[in-house]
């Protein structure tokens, strides 16, 4: 274990704590900020049937000269008199399953962007000495939440959570909450108008009603030392009204036992020695059960521990070198479209991965569902996570750069705990535009400063040097830890067969990962190999993108793109495409492709190659 510490890295490492507790005070003052840890809390469910309004013209939100009513509308239940005109009514409206997407679950409701309204009645028994907050784990893409009549708040960005405390407007007996989900594509947007995957809309993932004491453990950021493997290290912050207590941390297994003051704000921060604790690996996935515990509530969780860096091209996990045997994942079920909602489906894709040697994925081209990160913790997956900052981003509008900011801290704050992310990705195959090197910049500084533990990438795109060799030298790249690249050789660019005599150059000393590369084949169409669209083109694409990848001297992991077909609306060629994007490894109905073989074996002897390093 590395233990000698530079006196650069000190200062360092004194910078960063600083830049990281100041970042992490303006979020942990909001006492709307995501609450850590929701599987470990006492939650209500509101999942189930919820009633749908579709309001294609927004009727329930703008009046006739296009301004926001002010005036019940759709998120009252009902207008009061019998003489009252009422247009819509929703006990006879449709239904939709929370959660879900709308798309999967109704024919006219698949290329559908617009407004649904929904509406979910239920009882709850209110304690008069608890606090109650309603959480969304993720709502495509405007959300704008009611309870019983009143507004509690809003929400842009289709893929991380977010919670409301309701303590005044929940009733004791019968509420109803009213969500007005808005789905349009936006320039403004992250992602923007066009990007290569469904619109799926809604209330994509659970939503719930959190219970918690007046003064309860808000958030804590537990993770191994990286500066010491023999420690963790972190903080907790309670919220309410006894805001000074003792914080007791404790991981019985590892004989940690700490007890730290709160200060008047209701933040600490502690460290504490680990004996020889056994680190969490893709081979041995172990977490230990830590456990937080202030005077007026207590908290555990399962967290495993481990160390990832950098040295000059090497991937460190736990100091050893590794190769991060990858594939590329969009969210959607494992055996039919729409967004899947188990840790079930997540095992399924998992499965599938592990059965091709993977140790890797990385969670295309948003934050996925939590039981997906949550999973791969239990299964031993690394994970690369990334924010929706791909193609053409309005770069230098305000509005949008706060908004990767926000869905950037949303993604860091649920997933901060969990050993499998290793990775976050800040953008993918973005354009060299105006104002776009400081928007990613900042986005990584931000990063840096909320999590000091985790390495830093995104997607870049390359170029021809006149030799004929890929460089890649964005700019970017200087931002990063790990270099990302996208390159489908064979496929958008050269003959499948030209792709082994492709060499690469980076100026940058950092490892990199070939974060996509294939090509698109309709399961169980064969013939020849240079029949575009059949299985055998597609093997062919990645018999010599793998000759290539083998010469790489600084690569160190790879995820080509992708692991299943998945839903496009830039894919219309019928009979092949259907509207689906062709380049999984499986189709959409789990049936396998040639070319999955093809990775399984080069991992199998990339594996060989790195345990007898
Ligand atoms: C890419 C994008 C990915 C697309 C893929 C493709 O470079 O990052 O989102 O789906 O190419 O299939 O063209």
């Amino acid at each position: 274990m590395k233990v000698t510490l530079t006196l650069l890295s000190l200062i360092l490492y004194s910078t960063l704590t600083k830049a990281q507790s100041s970042e992490w005070e303006a979020i942990l003052d909001d006492n709307n900020s995501l609450l850590a840890n929701v599987e470990g809390r006492n939650t209500f469910s509101l999942d189930g049937k919820w009633d749908a309004i579709v309001d294609q013209q927004e009727i329930g939100f703008y009046n006739y000269r296009y301004k926001e009513s002010e005036n019940g509308w759709f998120k009252d239940q009902q207008v009061q008199q019998p003489s009252d005109l009422i247009e819509y009514n929703f006990e006879r409206a449709r239904k939709l399953n929370v959660p879900g997407d709308w798309n999967s679950q109704a024919k006219d409701l698949l290329r559908y962007e617009g407004t649904i309204w929904y509406r979910k009645v239920f009882d709850y028994d209110k304690q008069t000495n608890m606090r109650y907050y309603l959480y969304f784990g993720a709502v495509n893409y405007d959300a704008k939440v009611y309870l019983n009549g009143e507004k509690v708040g809003e929400h842009q960005g289709g893929f991380t959570p977010f919670n409301f405390e309701v303590t005044d407007k929940l009733k004791d007996g019968e509420n109803f909450v009213i969500v007005k989900v808005d789905n349009k594509r936006k320039r403004e947007a992250l992602p923007t108008v066009i990007f290569d995957w469904w619109n799926y809309g809604g209330i994509t993932r659970s939503v719930q009603l959190i219970e918690a004491p007046q003064t309860f453990v808000h958030n804590y950021f537990i993770q191994l030392d990286p500066q010491n493997e023999q420690q963790i290290k972190g903080w907790v912050k309670l919220n309410g009204p006894e805001r000074q207590q003792n914080v007791k941390l404790s991981v019985v297994e590892l004989q940690v036992d700490e007890t730290v003051p709160t200060n008047a704000e209701g933040y600490a921060e502690f460290t504490a020695a680990v004996k020889n604790p056994t680190y969490w690996s893709p081979e041995n996935p172990k977490r230990h059960e830590v456990s937080v515990e202030a005077e007026t509530d207590k908290i555990a969780e399962p967290i495993g521990l481990r160390s990832i860096e950098v040295d000059g091209y090497d991937i460190l996990l736990n100091d050893q070198s590794i190769f991060l045997r990858g594939i590329c994942m969009h969210e959607e079920s494992p055996y039919q479209p729409g967004r899947p909602n188990s840790a079930e489906e997540a095992r399924v894709q998992f499965g599938w991965a592990q059965e091709m040697n993977s140790n890797f994925l990385r969670l295309a081209h948003y934050p996925h569902n939590e039981h997906t990160t949550r999973t791969a913790d239990e299964m031993g997956m690394m994970i690369w996570s990334e924010i929706p900052v791909y193609w053409t981003i309005l770069w230098q509008n305000q509005q949008t750069i706060d908004n990767a900011r926000q869905q950037l801290r949303e993604m860091i704050n649920r997933d901060k705990n969990k050993a499998s992310v290793i990775l976050w990705s800040v953008a993918n195959e973005t354009p060299m535009e105006e104002g776009r090197l400081e928007f990613i910049s900042d986005l990584v500084d931000y990063a840096k400063a909320l999590d000091p533990t985790r390495l830093l990438t995104a997607a870049l795109e390359n170029h021809m040097t006149e030799d004929g060799n890929k460089m890649i030298d964005d700019p970017l790249g200087a931002k990063l830890d790990v270099i990302g690249n996208n390159n489908y050789c064979g496929w958008y660019q050269g003959e499948p067969q030209s792709c082994d005599e492709l060499r690469w150059e980076t100026t940058y000393e950092k490892p990199m990962i070939l974060s996509e590369f294939g090509g698109g084949a309709l399961q169980g169409y064969r013939g020849e190999v240079n029949q575009r669209w059949t299985e055998d083109f597609q093997a062919e694409v990645y018999k010599y993108n793998i000759e290539m990848l083998k010469e790489i001297p600084f690569l160190r992991g790879t995820t080509p793109w992708l692991l299943k077909d998945f839903l496009s609306p830039r894919r219309p060629l019928v009979d092949i495409q259907d509207d689906y994007n062709r380049k999984g490894l499986i189709s959409e109905r789990g049936l396998k492709k040639e070319a999955f073989y093809l990775m399984k074996e080069y991992y199998e002897e990339v594996e060989q190659e790195y345990e007898q390093k």
